[in-house]
């Protein structure tokens, strides 16, 4: 495994103020270039919903997978720095699932694949003390945690592959986080750091009113959402 010290990143930038949906609408405008063309309007029309794409960052580093580096820190007995090569070559697990926005659109039955993050965890060693997780996406805003327990959960991927293919630039690439029993906003993009610390931190969307275990159909008063 390689232990090169990687790209340092960018201060976490701390903005915005108003909560909920409308927030993520508004956030959403900031990232056009980012979204898919579709001139014809029909991906509207196919059934089972499609993605949309979402950044709060304008302008997110185009990273090569031979250039990526994830830095797994905090308390853990050997931190470590891994390439994509790294995650490749440990075991790979699929996951089926749909995928769900918490503003109400839906992806039926999307593939997925990449490493358990309870196999992460398992290499590196967490300390009795790590009770909670945060990630840190290189776009220098985006950020996520979930306590231990939900971290070893056999649904939570470090995901290189989804929709059949590498994960692709405006999908979070080369690698993403993907946490297949909440909310989209839990599944971070662009994945460029992951911290074993003793206490859960709210999130980018969850600083702004969302709430921090992000069940679908069980949190975010969403309750009478079918799974
Ligand atoms: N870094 C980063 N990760 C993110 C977001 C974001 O804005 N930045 N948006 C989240 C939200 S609200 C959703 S619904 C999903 C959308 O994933 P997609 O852009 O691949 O459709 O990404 C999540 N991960
Ligand atoms: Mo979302």
């Amino acid at each position: 495994m390689g232990r090169r010290v990687v790209l340092g990143l960018a201060a976490l930038g701390a903005i915005g103020v108003a909560v909920g949906a409308d927030v993520e609408r508004a956030a959403n405008k900031v990232t056009a270039p980012l979204r898919k063309r579709d001139p014809t309007g029909l991906a509207d029309l196919i059934p089972g919903g499609r993605f949309e794409i979402y950044s709060v960052a304008s302008n997110v580093p185009w990273v090569k997978a031979a250039d990526y580096r994830l830095k797994v820190h905090g308390l853990v007995d050997v931190p470590l720095t891994l390439s994509y090569a790294d995650l490749e070559a440990m075991p790979q697990t699929q996951l089926t699932r749909d995928f769900q926005c918490v503003t109400g659109w839906r992806v039926t039955d999307v593939p997925w694949s990449g490493v358990r993050l309870a196999d992460l965890l398992g290499l590196l060693g967490a300390r009795p003390e790590a009770r909670a997780v945060t990630f840190r996406s290189f776009d220098g805003l985006y950020d996520e945690s979930l306590t231990i327990e939900q971290a070893r959960r056999d649904d939570v991927l470090v995901a290189l592959r989804m929709l059949d293919g590498p994960v692709s630039h405006e999908h979070g690439g080369p690698v993403r986080l993907y946490v297949a029993p909440m909310y989209g906003y839990k599944s971070l993009k662009w994945l460029g750091e992951i911290e074993l610390v003793d206490k859960v931190s709210p999130g980018w969307w969850e600083r702004r009113g969302y709430d921090v275990d992000a069940w679908i159909g069980k949190s975010n008063g969403r309750d009478d959402e079918p799974v």
